[in-house]
């Protein structure tokens, strides 16, 4: 077989005996494979628009990005490579993973109902892989699970995936070989298959926002997870990226907003956004019908479960949209921490570092405190609560991010627009007494026209009407 062929024998072979290993793979039939688009940067992607085949209005990756591919004779091809990278999960906080083209997650894959598509993986882990393609109907020996539909990707092999992506939805992919070290490290992304027309139960949006959830548990201090772990991790992430660090979801108000979210962590994450109600739409088993949706503001996601959900924002404002599991919205120190609440150690500190020079003490009065105190950490570890608004600490890490409506947006605006400008006394404030609070309303007892000099202010007691 001539080089030049290789590769459209494999696939075509690969139809029909599952996965095709590419084992001695010269470096010249290397050559022709798609180039493997990689990243470097765990910013936001502007969404690719696609350049041929059937359009779509691309979806737009937290902190992520979607690969190109390169069509060849109707088929779409994507390479995708497992391999160790290096994710900034926070600023200057970076993290040893394992993903795909340069990040974790790995790039998000789009692609058409009814399109044909090829992918091929190539491995340069340590040890073997294999990519299980979550949700997708498609022939059993390509459905990627290690031993059982396929021989495992060796280190150094490239394998290849084709199928059809028969069905629209939100999806995504993972090894099925070594799972739990493979997922504690990182190896995830996303898949989107748009309906290839106007769909009963797919609306047209104006935004469309994708993140995976994941956790891992990084040692303070340290820069490489530890696989071994089972329930106790520290770090819980919306694309393997931790608040203040995730991108906000912005819109226009008045558009309508798609937020798709799939949970490859080891736990539930209740997913909450605040200032207005949504509806689950779909899920990785594809659009939920209309007469099955019901008006929520937190939604379950559990684990393997993908959710899409989808809004109308019409509030102007800066949302919170959040993990409901409070230590899930905590950074690296929120474990372990001893309640305090109540406890009067003065003088108790200076003592202890004499012994244990990092003592620290937290939370005498609560943990509000930390967001706020300058505490020396170790090395490589972003602090248990962070980032800053308008108002002070937001006292948050972790699964946090922000809903930001604004009045004015560009159409294909996606970038953090800044604090929200809240208009003059929309803002909880301080009460200091009657004479400065805003204006009481009117008050008058039942059944009795109001007059002037009837006008009580709250909280004044001396002045009796009657
Ligand atoms: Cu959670």
């Amino acid at each position: 077989m001539k080089r030049r062929n290789f590769f459209t024998g494999a696939a075509t072979a690969a139809a029909v005996v599952s996965t095709v290993s590419a084992a001695s793979v010269s470096r010249v039939a290397m050559a022709a494979l798609p180039e493997p688009a990689s990243q470097s940067s765990a910013d936001t992607a502007a969404p690719l628009a696609p350049p041929n085949g059937r359009p779509y209005r691309p979806v737009v990756t937290l902190n992520g990005w979607t690969t190109p591919w390169r069509m060849r004779s109707g088929v779409k091809e994507f390479h995708l490579v497992a391999e160790p990278v290096v994710r900034e999960v926070a600023e200057g906080f970076f993290v040893n993973m394992w993903g795909y083209n340069g990040q974790s997650p790995g790039p998000t894959i789009e692609v058409v109902e009814g399109d044909r598509v090829r992918i091929f993986v190539t491995n340069r882990l340590p040890e073997h892989t294999s990519v299980h393609w979550h949700g997708q109907r498609l022939p059993n020996g390509m459905d990627g699970v290690s031993g059982l539909t396929q021989p495992p990707i060796g280190p150094g092999k490239t394998f290849v995936y084709e199928f059809t992506a028969r069905r629209p939805g939100t999806f995504m992919y993972h090894p099925h070989g070594d799972e739990m070290v493979q997922l504690a490290m990182g190896m995830m992304g996303l898949w989107i298959t748009h309906p290839k027309g106007v769909h009963p139960l797919i609306a047209p949006v104006e935004r469309d926002y994708a993140f995976l959830m994941s956790a891992y548990d990084v040692e303070p201090g340290a820069m490489t997870p530890r696989v071994a772990e089972m329930t106790d991790f520290n770090i819980w992430t919306l694309n393997s990226r931790v608040f203040p660090a995730i991108s906000p979801v912005v819109a226009r108000r008045g558009d309508r907003v798609r937020l798709r979210m799939g949970n490859l962590s080891m736990t539930n994450h209740p997913i909450h956004v605040h200032g207005h109600e949504f509806e689950v739409t779909g899920t990785d088993g594809g659009p939920i019908p209309k007469s099955s949706r019901w008006p929520e503001v937190t939604t379950d996601v559990a684990v393997g479960q993908m959710r899409q959900i989808e809004f109308l924002a019409d509030e102007p404002g800066d949302w919170a949209l959040h993990c409901h599991k409070s230590h899930h919205t905590m950074g690296a120190m929120g474990h372990g921490v001893p309640t305090m609440i109540g406890v009067d150690h003065s003088g108790l500190v200076g003592k202890i570092q004499k012994i244990v020079p990092d003592y620290m003490v937290m939370g005498e009065r609560g943990m509000g405190d930390m967001g706020s105190m300058e505490m020396p950490l170790p090395d490589n570890t972003h602090p248990m609560m962070t980032g800053r608004g308008p108002f002070g600490p937001l006292e948050m890490g972790g699964m946090f991010t922000t809903l930001k409506v604004r009045e004015q947006l560009g159409a294909n605006a996606h970038g953090d627009p800044g604090w929200f400008k809240h208009p003059k006394g929309s803002v909880a404030y301080e009460w200091q007494g009657p004479e400065n609070a805003a204006p009481a309303p009117r008050q008058t007892a039942p059944g009795h026209a109001p007059e002037a000099d009837s006008v009580r202010k709250p909280g004044r007691t001396s002045h009796n009407p009657h």
